[in-house]
């Protein structure tokens, strides 16, 4: 097909250039954003992400009343139904790819898939809904993916010392857990970078073992 006489401007197809890899990547890994439904996991992504971000957000409608648990989440009006996706460059090396799951159990089946190859995982946490929470984390520790707790701070959302988070949410001593808010990017990164750090303090250990 001559796209030159064709009306219409083609269709740019393939990646776009800003969002090639940078080519001093050498080492590329994922992680998953977890945490129950509405904790501000596509907002994570979104706020951090250096390419637009895949989402697959759906309109949340009457149907869910009842089922979603909208408690203190009068804004939203859409839902994660299969995975957020972006990406995130930590260094000029190291790239992460961020995977966000679905928040409604309704959706959950789709967390197979998404756990494989993953070298860690953000749990995200809501202090007016920590029991949301309890299901992802005992689903990680079965397997064995290592994760940090980010306590996205919402508006009055009571703030526990992290102790007593800690024994809330029957966290081991080593899990960091550190307090955020998503919207900003600043803030999403330094989960990431606790995460990082975290990985790279397992690894030393187990190195060491
Ligand atoms: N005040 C405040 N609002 C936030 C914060 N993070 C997210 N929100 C808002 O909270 C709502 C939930 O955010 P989402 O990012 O959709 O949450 P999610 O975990 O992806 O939700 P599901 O995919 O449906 O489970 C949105 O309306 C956000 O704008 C935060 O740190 N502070
Ligand atoms: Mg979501």
């Amino acid at each position: 097909m001559d796209f030159r006489s064709s009306e219409q401007a083609p269709v740019a197809v393939g990646p776009r250039s800003e969002d090639a890899l940078p080519q001093t990547a050498a080492a590329a890994v994922k992680v998953v954003i977890v945490g129950g439904f509405g904790v501000g996991k596509t907002t994570l992504v979104g706020s951090v992400s250096e390419i637009r971000p895949l989402t697959t957000e759906e309109t949340m409608t009457q149907a869910g009343a009842g089922v979603d648990d909208t408690r203190g989440l009068a804004g939203k009006t859409s839902t994660t139904v299969a995975m957020d996706f972006g990406r995130i460059s930590i260094n000029e090396e190291l790239v992460l790819y961020l995977f966000g799951t679905p928040g409604q159990e309704r959706f959950w089946f789709l967390w197979r898939g998404l756990f494989e190859g993953a070298l860690g995982a953000v749990v995200l946490v809501d202090t007016r809904r920590l029991e949301v929470s309890f299901d992802v984390i005992g689903r990680l520790e079965e397997r064995g993916v290592p994760f940090v707790v980010a306590v996205n701070s919402f508006p009055q959302a009571p703030s526990y010392p992290v102790q007593e988070l800690r024994g809330a949410l029957d966290l081991p001593d080593d899990v960091p857990i550190v307090l955020c808010d998503v919207r900003q990017r600043a803030s999403s990164r330094d989960v990431l970078m606790t995460l990082m750090r975290y990985l790279q303090s397992l690894a030393t250990t187990q190195g060491a073992s």
